[in-house]
């Protein structure tokens, strides 16, 4: 067909395609979920259901997008890892964040009911996303512990913050009296005054949610032959566990490997 006359205004769409041979995270973040969290009765700091669904938004981000290879959760934001060698969308940035965003949220809304049985949605949640490149392996490691180190920080301080609350005190105070305190007078507090022992804080709320494709047993029934066959797959995996130190890159090799 011959062009039309408007086609020119092609042109205005600009080239946002990313730097190649880097790592690629889209990192997603709710958009006013202090409100969503209040509107919805959320359990302060931590609750479980509503991070449960964060986790199942993120598999089902990574079971329709191949190139993800790990994501990182925690709070009201993932990160989602592609592959340095990732030609997704000729790493059109737009394209990318906005496939991931969106079918992060509407994973959401979808799967709301079955984590919150018994809470009607009061609004469309939303969430915002941005895409960065990181060049090194140890940028991207940077990174990831950047955000588990930020859950850490923010979850030791949240849960004697509303430890200090739940005793009586106020907000105020509260905040007054945690000001430039350190982790250790934060666990020292918690553990003589509140009889909680940090550590034994459910992992999800401490160290958030890391999603791998984790090899296991599949059995399907064959149509042809209807006899049960089992196959080994790749499956989206939801872990609490430590990505800062050198363990877990040790024992999943293929993560950074080409
Ligand atoms: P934003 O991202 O600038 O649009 O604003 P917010 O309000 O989403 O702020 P952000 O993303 O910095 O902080 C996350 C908020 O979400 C924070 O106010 C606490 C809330 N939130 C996240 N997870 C939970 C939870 O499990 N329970 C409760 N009660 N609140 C949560
Ligand atoms: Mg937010
Ligand atoms: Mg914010
Ligand atoms: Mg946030
Ligand atoms: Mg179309």
């Amino acid at each position: 067909m011959a062009k039309s006359k408007y086609e020119y205004v092609k042109q205005f769409e600009l080239d946002d395609s990313l730097l190649p041979n880097t790592w690629l995270v889209v990192r997603i973040d709710g958009r006013g979920f202090h409100k969503f969290a209040t509107a919805h009765g959320f359990t302060k700091p931590n609750d479980r259901p509503g991070l449960d669904l964060m986790n199942a938004c993120a598999v089902a981000v990574m079971k329709d997008i191949q190139d993800v290879v790990l994501a990182y959760g925690e709070s009201d934001e993932y990160s989602f890892v592609l592959h340095r060698s990732s030609n997704l969308y000729t790493r059109r940035a737009s394209k990318i964040a906005s496939t991931v965003v969106s079918l992060f949220a509407a994973s959401y809304v979808f799967l709301w009911s079955r984590h919150f049985p018994e809470k009607t949605l009061q609004y469309p949640p939303c969430f915002d996303a941005r895409v960065v490149c990181y060049p090194s392996d140890s940028n991207l490691r940077d990174y990831l512990c950047w955000r588990q180190a930020d859950c850490h920080i923010n979850n030791l301080y949240n849960t004697c913050f509303w430890e200090i609350v739940h005793s009586g005190r106020s907000e105020k105070e509260a905040e007054d009296e945690l000001r430039g305190t350190v982790a250790s007078e934060k666990n020292e507090m918690l553990f003589s005054r509140f009889g909680i022992n940090y550590n034994a804080v459910p992992e999800m709320f401490r160290k958030g949610s890391v999603v791998v494709r984790e090899e296991a047993e599949v059995t399907s029934l064959s149509a042809k032959t209807g006899l049960e066959v089992v196959r080994r797959k790749r499956i989206p995996t939801v872990l609490h566990v430590d990505i800062i130190g050198e363990e877990f890159w040790k024992s999943r090799p293929e993560l950074l490997g080409s």
